[in-house]
């Protein structure tokens, strides 16, 4: 049975206890209608107070939403504000500047606290180092570092200053890279010699450095490098320096720039449906908003818990729930530069011990790959750690298949903890769709109902609701703060892209398909609907990958589709037609081989094809298009049902079903 199946039968329903309810945020379902009811009431008012009561502002805002030039919508444009200011000054000059900000720990197990004074004076230094090589207002700084403490102050600084930043996840290519450099128009690159991940090294400032040399990106004068593990690196003195001498050299106060709330806060790209990551912007006001308010709602945060959320501030998740929404809040969180399985399957479990860590976030690949860990061996299960401190646990990236969620409940929540499956995107700057700790029943595998503002609904391909029971396309129905402003030099894509004509132009499109329950209105994600696949969480556009296959001399023709896999959720398969005779045996393994690293090299790891499969040539319609359903059928190994009639080369499927 699928996992989506498996939902749509789930039966098993969890309420949150009496305990939960009395102490949460939001305390009951009538205390969640009620927010409904008020956004229904008056969609404006409602967020004019959150954004008033949860952010600092310089200059008030007087205007709420601008809705003139649709769907390029703005929020309190008016208002003025600084995100740095709003995550470090304002807790310092409430007297909170020894609490702890950040609880970070090596990849080999050395922890340090930073608290917010010592982090406000780091963000300082290095802003200052950012204006004193020239960078201002306006101009993009990319980051392509590991997680880090400087990871942290690097994105600080540029919003400090007024920069938008782009994070290049430190797994991407030197080519991957050099196309974000190049499209943003960075003026700055913050880097580090090395990055220490599971025990291994790898060095950054090298592939940074490939990254320049491939041109276009003449508009970077500075290198910023921070030294993490003094691996050897080539030095260019004209443009290179060392983060720490430079930030080492200024004073530890910088007066922040107020900004519009409408200022590009960050860029950070993602995969669409074409060959090219889109640049999704980010704005100030908007984006911080719901950064800090998801956080208060959906792990009814307390400013005494311990906020610990795995991902890589490389990805969207790590932007919302690393660096700015729980410093928004003055959170303590825990940052790891690790991964979950080194030195072993345990490291998650003794972390989430040794920090007393309560609200834990992490992705369903994760909770997949450490359910088999642990259940190899009793030493690593989390049973064998007390996880007492532990109060809400949740999760983000990918659909939860029932059987994972439960055993996230029971093992690691000790069917305490209620589980938050939170579905959200890059695009939505923060949480969309979630179930709140101290309200909802729990249904595993549903991501439940839409947070108080949010019109999340399911329609049909011309835009009209569909009755809940009837799976349909996952949009929302208004605008919200933390949406996207457009895509970065693109304004024509973003239009295109999620606000399409054939849907009225006025409902954004997630790109996900959807189903609401019955007799609850419960959502289910049944994933997307696009050409991008989710392997760990991590979307990834087939055509990207294609491109890259194709960009190889050997290769003729390549198709990229997606097929369920236990651990990844998805993974990649790839068809592939040689520019030589169609190979077999063992030169199929070493072809297959050579286009995995291939395709790591052009994109990175993340990318690279499980399953490369040969043929003479793809099946394709009389009209030259290539029938993905088909792809699809054989990449599952399921036998082709499907009419066949409209092939025009019937007997290639036989070729491409054979798995070597
Ligand atoms: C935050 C993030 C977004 C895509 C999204 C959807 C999938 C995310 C999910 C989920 C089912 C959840 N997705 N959360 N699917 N249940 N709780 O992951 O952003 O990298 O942009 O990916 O991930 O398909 O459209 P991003």
């Amino acid at each position: 049975m699928s996992a989506i199946e498996s939902v749509l039968h789930e039966g098993r329903v969890f309420p949150p206890s009496a305990e939960a309810v009395a102490g949460a945020t939001i305390s009951g379902m009538d205390a969640y209608r009620a927010l409904m009811a008020e956004a229904e009431r008056d969609y404006e008012g409602f967020w004019a107070k959150l954004a008033k009561e949860t952010l600092s502002w310089r200059k008030p805002f007087t205007k709420v939403l601008d809705e003139s030039n649709a769907p390029f919508y703005k929020w309190f444009e008016d208002g003025e504000l600084n995100a740095s200011y709003n995550c470090l000054d304002r807790h310092v000059e409430a007297g909170n500047g020894d609490r702890t900000a950040l609880i970070f720990e090596t990849d080999d197990g050395t922890s340090t606290n930073i608290t917010y004074k010592d982090l406000l004076g780091r963000v300082c230094r290095f802003a200052n180092a950012l204006k004193r090589r020239g960078v201002k207002k306006g101009d993009r700084v990319v980051i392509y570092m590991p997680m880090s403490v400087e990871g942290v102050v690097a994105m600080q600084a540029c919003a400090r200053i007024g920069a938008p930043h782009s994070v290049v996840f430190g797994g991407f290519s030197s080519k991957s890279l050099n196309e974000r450099l190049v499209d943003v128009g960075a003026v700055a690159l913050v880097t580090a010699d090395e990055q220490m991940r599971g025990g291994k090294a790898l060095p950054l400032k090298n592939i940074a450095d490939e990254a320049l040399a491939m041109g276009g990106c003449e508009a970077v004068k500075s290198v910023f490098v921070y030294r993490r593990t003094g691996g050897s690196v080539q030095w260019d003195a004209s443009r290179d320096l060392w983060m720490n001498e430079a930030a080492g050299k200024e004073a530890d106060t910088c007066e922040p720039e107020w900004l519009s709330a409408e200022h590009p806060l960050f860029v950070l790209y993602t995969s669409g449906s074409t060959g090219k990551p889109k640049g999704v912007q980010h704005s100030t006001g908007g984006y911080l908003l719901w950064a800090a308010q998801t956080i208060k709602w959906t792990f009814d945060w307390k400013p005494s818990d311990v906020f610990w959320c795995t991902a890589d501030i490389g990805w969207v998740t790590g932007h919302s729930y690393i660096t700015y929404g729980p410093l928004a809040l003055g959170a303590t969180q825990v940052v790891f530069e690790g991964v979950p399985t080194y030195p072993n399957g345990g490291r998650f479990w003794s972390m989430i011990e040794k920090h007393k860590v309560s609200v834990f976030y992490t992705a369903p690949t994760a909770i997949r790959s450490l359910i088999k860990i642990a259940e190899a061996d009793s030493k690593v299960h989390p049973k064998s750690y007390d996880l007492s401190s532990l109060r809400i646990i949740g999760t983000v990236g990918e659909p939860i298949n029932p059987e994972a969620w439960v055993w996230y409940h029971e093992n690691v929540g000790g069917k305490r903890c209620p589980v938050v499956d939170t579905w959200w995107q890059t695009e939505t700057g923060g949480h969309m769709i979630s179930p709140l700790p101290g309200a909802t029943p729990l249904v595993p595998g549903s991501c439940t109902l839409p947070l108080p503002g949010i019109m999340a609904a399911v329609v049909d391909e011309t835009g009209q609701d569909v009755p809940n029971g009837q799976g349909g396309i996952l949009v929302v129905k208004r605008p919200w703060p933390a949406m996207l402003r457009t895509v970065w030099g693109d304004p024509e894509r973003f239009k295109k892209s999620y606000f399409p004509a054939e849907l009225g132009g006025k409902l954004y499109l997630a790109g996900d398909g959807a189903v609401r329950d019955k007799d609850t209105g419960y959502f289910t994600i049944m994933g997307r609907i696009d050409d991008v696949l989710n392997v760990s969480g991590h979307r990834l556009g087939t055509m990207e990958i294609e491109s890259a296959l194709v960009s190889n001399p050997i290769v003729a023709e390549a198709a990229v589709v997606g097929r369920p896999d236990e651990t990844t959720g998805e993974a990649v398969v790839a068809f592939v037609v040689l520019k030589r005779s169609r190979p077999e045996g063992e030169e199929a393994e070493k072809l297959a081989n050579e286009l995995r690293a291939w395709v790591a090299k052009e994109i990175g790891p993340i990318a690279k094809p499980k399953d490369v499969r040969f043929g003479d040539n793809l099946p394709k319609t009389r009209s030259g298009k290539i029938m993905r359903r088909l792809l699809r059928s054989l990449a599952k190994g399921e036998a082709i049902t499907q009419d066949v009639s409209t092939l025009e080369n019937p007997a290639i499927l036989e070729q491409l079903a054979q798995v070597r």
